[in-house]
């Protein structure tokens, strides 16, 4: 018997018992121990009918993600679904948790299926770039029909167990803390009646039916085009739904196989399971003691009733937290109130809330002018104007109001966090709290650890983030942090490259050819001209356009005109003033297609991913990664700067990074860790 196996048996009932924490993925010893467990029960005369069922917190969570890329080592998932589907005896899944991807497909290979009311099931691989790759893209369809196969699996949503149950997914629901007996009942049942055993694969109703209306695959793919664009996954899981419905299922399977394997070696996959596991690992601390508790956080406080405090304080007060949001001026919290009020109904309007969740949220926001009003709360965050001696002003008032063990924080997003911390009694209760604009949507929260930041004040801020679900990244003190600090050096490029002849257009469109939401010009006439940009003393092309009046879309347009009830068109004014101050700088004009193009906007953001990886300021690269992608929304299919770095190839970057510091100087020199790990064959993506 195998660590992982346990069997029970009882009335003729045989039970394979696995557990291997924490989520029971199929890994070898898995696969293994059900392997051996089917050989015994299938053995043992005594036995008419198998359980499959796990302890721990879920059934099969699904393939182990860690074993893809390596070589399979046998009994392959594949055998042991064989061995279960061509059983003699009837073999029952009992569910509970999550039975997700191989795990739900486990489940699709035996005769019947139990379920706790507690539990869910689904097919989630297109969220690592796969596909169900254990036959469930032939299995599915057969049971729920192609539609509603192709939203479990292109979509990877999963089902609650009622509505698996009135999807024929599962033949019965069950009181979660009644599944063993329940299950043990329904097999006694199944014995008794000793009817064939129902087989999935033979089922026809559903596939002929769709197979009259060719229709849903392109109304499918029409539909969720935006959603799609840049994955490789819901195309071939499109695919492989198309050839269950057109393929008898031996061959279906072969077709799905095929896609799978084409997933499975895409760089899109590479980079999605990079994610999965990128994502996991930032809240793991090296050296951090797991006994440190964090500081307990009941009332929260937001200084400042800005964009940013506003943000924050609907973030806290969605989360349960009741929040004291204080600004001197009374106008300005007012506004504020109001804009808090209106998003939660425009939540409620769109079906997203309840009339009284919204109302509740609301009530839980306390708004008073007098910082005072701070004195009893856990944490209080500001998120006042950037400006370093308004902050040590702050924080030395807060030291003196809020109470003693409380959590001081700041959202400051570049300033020196040790100042801000010295200026008041207790620099080990002051930590950074980044968020990132909208607070209360964007995912991303780093969590800047000073100096003097005790390991209480960072445990409570990850825990924080938790309740936010939000994604912590931790940072060092550093200008910029990680994730702005990274970016900074596109936009740099940008605003050179216009110089050098190529249109802010160009540039915006090969970023969104690349996967950003936006590109760069884009994203600065939506936030504001006048908000990006800290040399306001320099003449540069933003700041005579800011001269100018042009803001962006909210005032005369930007780098783009926006001509009413049109898409935005490249601005001949915008050119004049590229075409002015480029002639006043002399420089020489580009010569790049949209791939040079690329190289000189990303190359210069993985060196300073590199030097920020160097300088300590992030625990792993993977971190900055994650920064990127919850911060700035860079395409998870290309993994962030880290990963995209090792699938180019650090020389390529390392080239155009020599290239960019010859014509322009060392600040472009390939940091050392760049060239050391090309010499040595290493990748970025896992320091
Ligand atoms: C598949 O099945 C392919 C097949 O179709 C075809 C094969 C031929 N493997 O998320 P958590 C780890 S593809 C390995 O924090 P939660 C995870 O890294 C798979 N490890 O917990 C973490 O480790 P650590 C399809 C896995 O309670 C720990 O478990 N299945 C796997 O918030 C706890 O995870 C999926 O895509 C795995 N499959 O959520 C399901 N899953 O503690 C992926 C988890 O060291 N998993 N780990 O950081 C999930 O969605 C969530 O983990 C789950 C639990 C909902 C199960």
């Amino acid at each position: 018997m195998t660590e992982v196996l346990q069997i029970e048996k009882q009335a003729g009932v045989g039970h394979i018992i696995i557990d291997s924490p924490p989520v029971n993925a199929l890994g070898y010893a898995v696969r293994k121990g059900l392997d051996d467990g089917m050989d015994a029960l299938l053995a043992d005369d005594t036995v008419k009918a198998i359980i499959i069922r796990c302890d721990g917190r879920t059934f099969f969570a699904g393939a182990d993600i860690s074993e893809f890329g390596k070589p399979v080592r046998k009994p392959d998932l594949h055998g042991v679904l064989a061995k279960i589907e061509f059983s003699a005896k009837p073999v029952i899944a009992a569910l509970h948790g999550t039975a997700l991807g191989g795990g739900m497909e486990l489940a699709l290979h035996c005769h019947y299926r139990v379920a706790a009311d507690t539990a869910a099931m689904g097919l989630p691989e297109v969220h690592l770039g796969l596909l169900p790759g254990a036959a469930g893209t032939q299995r599915l369809p057969r049971i729920v029909g192609a539609r509603k196969a192709l939203d479990m699996m292109a979509l990877g949503a999963p089902v609650r167990a009622d509505e698996a149950l009135s999807l024929g997914l599962v033949d019965e629901v069950i009181a979660t803390d009644d599944l063993v007996a329940s299950a043990q009942r329904f097999a006694e049942t199944v014995i008794a009646k000793a009817a064939p055993l129902p087989d999935i694969r033979t089922r026809q109703d559903k596939v002929e039916a769709d197979r009259a209306d060719p229709e849903i695959f392109s109304a499918f793919r029409a539909r969720h085009a935006r959603r799609f664009k840049g994955f490789k996954a819901p195309e071939n899981i499109i695919k492989a739904v198309e050839a269950a419905i057109s393929l008898p299922y031996a061959q279906g399977v072969e077709r799905e196989a095929e896609l799978f394997v084409e997933l499975l070696e895409s760089k899109e996959s590479e980079a999605q399971r990079h994610v999965f596991f990128a994502e996991r690992a930032t809240s793991k601390i090296p050296g951090l003691d797991k006994s440190v508790q964090p500081m307990p956080v009941a009332t929260t406080g937001v200084l400042g009733a800005g964009t940013m405090g506003r943000g924050i304080t609907l973030a806290l007060s969605a989360a349960g937290y009741p929040v004291t949001i204080v600004d001197s001026n009374a106008e300005a919290l007012d506004r504020t109130m109001g804009i808090i009020r209106k998003t939660c109904e425009g939540a409620v309007a769109k079906g997203r809330m309840s009339p009284e969740k919204a109302e509740a949220q609301i009530a839980r926001i306390t708004p008073a002018t007098d910082a005072k009003a701070f004195a009893d709360c856990d944490l209080v965050i500001e998120a006042v104007f950037e400006d370093m001696d308004l902050k040590t002003s702050i924080f030395s008032t807060l030291d003196t109001i809020v109470k003693p063990g409380a959590l001081l924080a700041s959202n400051t997003s570049f300033l020196d966090l040790d100042k801000i911390a010295a200026a008041t009694k207790r620099p080990q209760d002051v930590i950074g709290l980044h968020f990132f604009s909208p607070a209360n949507i964007m995912p991303l929260l780093e969590i800047v650890r000073g100096d003097k930041t005790s390991d209480a004040a960072l445990v409570t801020a990850l825990g924080l983030a938790k309740r936010l679900r939000k994604t912590p990244v931790v940072s060092g003190v550093c200008d910029g942090f990680i994730a702005n600090r990274a970016m900074a050096p596109r936009m740099a490029e940008a605003d050179r490259l216009i110089l050098e002849g190529i249109s802010p257009a160009d540039i915006d469109r090969v970023c969104l050819n690349y996967g950003f939401p936006m590109g760069p010009f884009q994203m600065i006439d939506l936030v504001g001209l006048d908000v990006i940009g800290r040399n306001a003393n320099e003449k540069t092309v933003r700041s005579e356009l800011v001269r100018m009046g042009r803001l962006g879309q909210k005032q005369k347009g930007g780098y783009y005109d926006y001509p009413a009830a049109s898409a935005p068109t490249p601005s001949p004014e915008a050119a004049a003033v590229i075409a002015e101050i480029a002639a006043e700088a002399g420089l020489s004009q580009a010569d790049l297609d949209d791939d040079g193009l690329l190289m000189r906007l990303l190359s210069p953001v993985v060196n300073e991913g590199a030097r920020i990886l160097e300088e300590g300021m992030a625990l792993r690269a993977s971190d900055i990664d994650i920064a990127l992608i919850k911060g700035y929304n860079w395409p998870i299919y290309k993994g962030g700067p880290m990963l995209w770095a090792d699938q180019v190839g650090l020389g390529r970057i390392i080239d155009t990074l020599n290239a960019m510091a010859a014509d322009r100087g060392p600040a472009f020199t390939p940091s050392p860790l760049l060239v050391r790990l090309q010499a040595e064959g290493g990748r970025l993506s896992e320091q």
